[in-house]
């Protein structure tokens, strides 16, 4: 009998449409709850939270209430169906990684980052995944055989036109209620968690569309008159240099090293193999740490969104921060005007600039936006003997990479600004094999976990060699070594699952131990200074430019940079995340709440005083946030003179041919020439180069460490 009730129910256009609303439903708040981390704070969210997806899954649906017939209405509804499931699913897969949702820009982006995906991509699923795709093909089945029947009879429109009614007045009270939780949603845009979690997937997105049309519409209608707001927010903003440090490394090459996904909880960490011993993961980045001649932040955060590497290279380059959505490498990157390190140096120190990576020139857009930021060469993959044993799927393992390059980097003429992006530690962790495996793996439930501290330690070792090599061409003593972490290498997902390798436990691990952890190493080595030391600054990535000029005699003044000198007195110590997010010395705003740093608890009820504090923060990090989307939305700077640095016409840099090009200029340079080849008599350095597996170093270190090992 009840059998007979639930199939007439089915068996019904209507109640067909009520069983697709409850299955979307019922997918989308399982990845609200176990896949998303939305930061749900009361029973009002949760409420929110459960109807939201009532709202526009009915509404989607209720489209194929109006098709009469009866196949094309029934074919209507599986075809939105399966759209809506593909773009939950999508999200929750790329939140896996990125810990954020997909925008229209990701999207109309995706083919440009796409090479290369293949294998991480394929470790983002999990088992269980396929109850979000299984009812797309089991649904047709059952239709076909007739196990649920297609209702010959179309729904009145007065009926479809109530449905969608329906769905219009529930999104219209999720609206009310949400805005009623969280004034200014949809006007001041905090974040993309935000959206989701009052409104939905398929309302942000939607939303999502909306803001991308505007902001394209934006570059077309600004003009030199928005700058004034721009050079206001920069004059006020502006901290000047630090007498003590100004033009402590003029005229000094600079040599930057991008440690891949490296995070500050890296340094100084030993990780305990499963004999209890202790293994230094990264020994000579902290021997560089510790050093008096090296300026060292510990509370340095990355600031990057989607666009991680990319964003990262903005904001140390640029002193501008990434989008709100997708990389502006690929959506700004081919058309914007820049005022970006390798030109300024070039322009004020003549500075000659290289970029080196041993992946293809196009992932993130590289090689169009290296030409817009002023770099006189690019090193890509096709300038590297990359084959199936020295690489993955992100391009040349460290190793290689630094060894290949300095055939490259010995031809360029001093000074140079030159940026080494390493790769080997990148997620998913798993590339080292053969003769480069061997240091022990962390013991987690979680496999990129495991993986992270190996990959770091390689890339320590290729660190070193690479050091190595620069003191022993005699590069090092005119040289600075800044080197960073780009972003986080675990993402906050995974993070209960390291907690305990970081003194913590997964029960407690809240949103205040994830904003802690997007700390990563600033040192800016600088051989022979002996005040440098560990600065306990509040800063990020932004701050980079201001501070390496800075050191380097250049004055900012002039420039329009979002980011503070980390070594001025002057500097505000207000770290604003890309997400509207925030940290100061004494607090922490993350996902919507405030948590006290003394003790990581969460403040419930600010007194006034802190409110007020708090507020002037927020609006601080807004105005810093939006100015810089202001300039880069509206390409501003094509407009800036005041600098007094030329445009850049990126027409006339290309790629290829480069060590000719270095060849050409030695020999018309003769003597003048100050590369190291040109020093070393026009021979190589390259037998100056040593490496060596991991392998081969334990065996070196064997007779030493086998009394250790024989213990064990
Ligand atoms: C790719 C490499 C990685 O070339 O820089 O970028 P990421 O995935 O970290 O943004
Ligand atoms: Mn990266």
């Amino acid at each position: 009998m009840r059998k007979f009730k639930i199939s007439s129910i089915l068996n019904k256009r209507l109640g067909f449409f009520g069983l697709l609303t409850l299955l979307l439903w019922a997918k989308s708040i399982f990845a609200y709850l176990f896949e998303f981390n939305l930061g749900i704070e009361s029973l009002m969210q949760y409420f929110i939270l459960f109807i939201n997806p009532f709202a526009t899954t009915m509404f989607l649906l209720s489209i194929a209430l109006y098709v009469r017939r009866p196949k094309a209405a029934y074919r209507t509804m599986i075809v939105i169906y399966a759209l809506a499931t593909l773009l939950l699913f999508s999200n929750v897969v790329y939140y896996r990684e990125f810990t954020d949702f997909i925008t229209i820009n990701t999207m109309l982006g995706a083919g440009k980052v796409a090479s290369g995906l293949g294998e991480s991509a394929i470790r983002l699923f999990r088992p269980y995944d396929f109850i979000f795709m299984i009812d797309i093909l089991i649904l047709p089945i059952l239709l076909w055989k007739k196990i649920i029947k297609e209702e010959e009879r179309p729904v009145r429109a007065r009926m479809a036109l109530a449905v969608t009614a329906l769905s219009v007045m529930i999104f219209s009270g999720n609206l009310f209620l949400a805005e009623a939780d969280r004034t200014g949603l949809l006007t001041r845009t905090f974040s993309r968690d935000y959206l989701v979690k009052y409104l939905g997937i398929n309302a942000f997105t939607v939303y999502d569309g909306v803001q991308t049309y505007r902001t394209n519409q934006v570059k077309a209608e600004a003009s030199a008159n928005d700058l004034t707001d721009v050079e206001a927010y920069v004059n006020e903003h502006y901290a000047a240099p630090n007498a003590d440090y100004y033009g402590l490394a003029d005229g000094r090459n600079v040599i930057t090293i991008h440690l891949e996904s490296f995070q500050q909880f890296l340094i100084d960490y030993k990780l305990k193999d499963e004999n209890g011993v202790e293994h230094e993961v990264t020994p000579f980045i902290n021997s560089i740490y510790h050093e008096n001649s090296t300026f060292s932040f510990d509370n340095f955060f990355h600031q990057v969104k989607a666009g991680k590497t990319s964003d990262a290279e903005t904001l140390m380059e640029t002193s501008l921060f990434g989008l709100n959505q997708g990389s502006l490498f690929t959506q700004l990157g081919s058309e914007n005007t820049f005022q970006a390190a390798p030109s300024i140096l070039n322009q004020t120190k003549g500075y000659t600039s290289a970029a080196f990576h041993g992946n293809s020139g196009n992932f993130w857009n590289r090689t169009e936006t290296y030409k817009n930021l002023g770099y006189d060469y690019f090193f890509d993959s096709s300038y590297y003997d990359v084959n199936d044993d020295n690489s993955f799927q992100y391009g040349l393992h460290d190793k290689p990479f630094f060894n290949q390059s300095v055939q490259y980097l010995e031809h360029l003429q001093q000074p140079f600004y030159s940026k080494f992006i390493a790769v080997t530690n990148h997620y998913p962790y798993s590339q080292l094999t053969g003769d480069e495996a061997g240091f022990p793996m962390a013991n987690t439930s979680d496999e990129t976990i495991n993986g992270y501290f190996a990959t770091a330690n390689y890339l320590d070792k290729a660190v070193e060699e690479f050091f190595t090599y620069l003191k022993e061409t005699g590069l090092y003593d005119n040289s600075i070594i800044v080197m960073y972490g780009d972003h986080y290498g675990i993402s906050e997902s995974r993070n209960p699952d390291l907690a305990e390798l970081v003194g913590k436990t997964s029960d407690t691990w809240t949103n205040y131990d994830n904003a802690q952890m997007q700390r990563v190493p600033y040192m800016i080595h600088v051989p022979g200074q002996t005040n440098g030391g560990i600065n306990h600054t509040y800063g990020g990535e932004v701050d980079a430019l201001p501070t390496l000029l800075h050191l380097l005699g250049v004055d900012t003044s002039k420039y329009i940079q979002m980011g503070q000198d980390l070594l001025s007195p002057e500097n505000d110590q207000l770290v604003a995340f890309r997400n509207g997010d925030y940290m100061t010395p004494e607090y922490t705003s993350y996902s919507g709440s405030v948590y006290s740093n003394s003790n990581g608890q969460m403040i419930l009820e600010p007194d006034d005083e802190l409110q007020q504090q708090l507020d002037t923060w927020e609006l601080a990090v807004d105005k810093q946030l939006s100015t810089s989307d202001d300039i880069n939305n509206g390409d501003l700077l094509r407009f800036y003179t005041e600098s007094g640095l030329e445009p850049i016409d990126s027409s006339q840099y290309n790629y290829k041919d480069s060590v000719s090009k270095m060849e050409q200029i030695e020999s018309d340079l003769g003597a003048e020439s100050t590369s190291i080849f040109s020093k070393n008599g026009g021979k190589t350095t390259q037998s100056l180069y040593s490496t060596k597996t991991f392998q081969q170093y334990q065996q070196e270190n064997g007779s030493s460490e086998t009394s250790d090992n024989a213990e064990e």
